[in-house]
This record gives C-alpha cells, structure tokens and sequence, in this order.
C-alpha cells in the first residue's frame, strides 16, 4: 500500500461543497421542532463551555477554525466524518434488511451504467494491483432475488483519492452504476481500495492532529442500492483484518458490513455480498 498525503485539501473540499450545493434540500421541520432542538443543542453547548471554562482564546480560535472550515469547503468533510453516523443510526433503526452506513462527501449520481457482470472504469495504473470481484444477489427480506435491481458503487484508489474530488483522475474512475440481472445477481470486478486519511493540510486534518487524534478510515467500498418498490439503502463494506477496522475517525464501521475476500485460482481477491431490501 502506498500512502501519499494528499495534496490537495481545498481542491477536494471545494469539489465537495460545490457538488452539495448543486443541490437545493428542504425538511418539513416545524418552528416548534426547530426550536425545541435549536434550544437543546445551545444549552449543550452552554453547559460544556462551563464545564471547561473555555476561555476567550480558545473561543476566538474556534471561530477563526470555523470560519476555516468554510473557507476550505471542509463542512461536508467535517460534518460527514463526524455527525453523519448518529443520523444515519438513528434513521435505519426501523430497517430489517442490510445495514446502511454513511454516504460521506464523494458520492456522485448518475455513474454510467454497466452490465450484471463488469469491470469499473479505472486506469492502467489501477490495473497493477490485484483483481477484486465482489459478487452477490440483491433480495427482499425472504431471500428473494429483486429484478430490476442497481448498485451504484464507487471507491478510492489504492492511494486512498476519489475521482472528481482529485484532479488527475477520470471522471468516472472507480465508480459505476451496475445493472444486476433479473434475478438481482451482480458480479463487479475492480481493486481494493486503500485506507482512507482525511487530508491533513485542511482544517479538519488541522484539529484532528491537534487533539491527538488520526485521521484513517479503514479501506471501503460505498455502495447505493436500489430496486423497484424497495427501500434504497446506503451502505460501506470493509475487508477483514485490515488497518483501522477497529478505530475509523468516522465511527462508520458495522460488523456486518466486512467482507472477507479469499484469493481464487486466477489470483482475484473474490468477496460475496448479498443485499437485502426492505419493503418501501
Ligand atoms: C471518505 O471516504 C468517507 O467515506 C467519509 C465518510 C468521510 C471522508 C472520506
Ligand atoms: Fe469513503
């Protein structure tokens, strides 16, 4: 595994804020929610500034941080690395099929569209590392195959950088809308990602390393699957054994959620995965 940091924090960031504000989103919240909540979360705020006696320093450095932050186009960073799995638990709680996981910043819709049975996009340079086909059905609760059933999929390279939020990559680099088959089956060959650091020359890398934290995701595939009549589900897959499975800075990891990939008799890495979908 090769490990570069990343250059490019604001490039990234900014591609990540531009793509979210692309989108315009509303939320049938009522004054009295948005009050009930809005007061809570001040009166947190509130009783840990007493608790620390944070001081006009350190209150100062948080606004000069915050303002950063936008500056940056780190908020979709920060907010998706650290808030973004409380919403995502709290709102899967009702589901009974395979667990979702966090989107997180780098997910763009309409990746092209490939067969049941397909390579992702990916450079020469991708092709070096070793083959890893993920296979597997799309089902309902009852293990019924779905027809009519997509896996947007899309991941990092094996230096941990995401196409359309790094310049020197394709557009569609690692990432595919892959049409399963009547039955709801898929086989998708690309390659293992690579553990993921958050960019350390931004300013959420900057705190990180200012609380002593580190900044890794364990290696992750990200996976939107849908089908007719079926609740979307958004989820990550991870792979046995590997870095930071046990500590990832975005608290996104789920037991049932890794793979364990054994090598076949052509040298590929070959993972199943069934999804099951809940009913709408
Ligand atoms: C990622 O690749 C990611 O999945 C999350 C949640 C945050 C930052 C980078
Ligand atoms: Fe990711």
């Amino acid at each position: 595994m090769t490990t570069i940091e990343s250059p490019t924090a604001v490039a990234s960031g900014n591609a990540a804020t531009d793509k979210f504000k692309g989108e315009r989103f509303t939320a049938d919240t009522s004054p009295e929610r948005l009050s009930a909540i809005a007061t809570e979360a001040l009166a947190g705020f509130g009783a840990l500034i007493r608790k620390h006696a944070v001081t006009y320093d350190e209150y100062r450095v948080l606004k000069q941080w915050l303002i950063d932050v936008g500056e940056g186009g780190e908020w979709p960073l920060l907010l998706d690395v650290f808030v973004e799995h409380e919403i995502e638990d709290v709102n899967s709680r009702r589901f009974r099929g395979t667990k979702g996981s966090i989107e997180g910043p780098y997910y763009v819709p309409g990746a092209p569209e490939l067969p049941a049975q397909c390579t992702l996009p990916m450079r020469d340079e991708d092709r070096v590392h070793p083959p890893l086909v993920l296979r597997g059905q799309v089902t309902d609760l009852d293990g019924r195959g779905l027809d009519g059933a997509r896996i947007e999929i899309w991941h990092a390279d094996d230096e941990g950088y995401y196409s359309q939020f790094a310049p020197h990559l394709p557009q569609w680099n690692l990432r595919g809308t892959v049409v399963a088959d009547a039955e709801g089956r898929y086989a998708i060959t690309t390659i293992e990602p690579a553990p993921y650091q958050i960019p350390t020359d931004g300013p959420t890398g900057q705190f990180i390393e200012a609380a002593g934290w580190h900044p890794w995701r364990p290696a992750h595939l990200h996976l939107r699957v849908t089908a007719p009549g079926r609740q979307p589900i958004v989820t990550q897959l991870y792979f046995a054994g590997g870095d930071w499975l046990d500590d990832d800075v975005a608290t996104a990891t789920k037991p049932e959620l890794v793979l364990d990939p054994q090598v076949d008799d052509a040298g590929s890495k070959v993972a199943t995965y069934d999804f099951a979908l809940d009913p709408l």
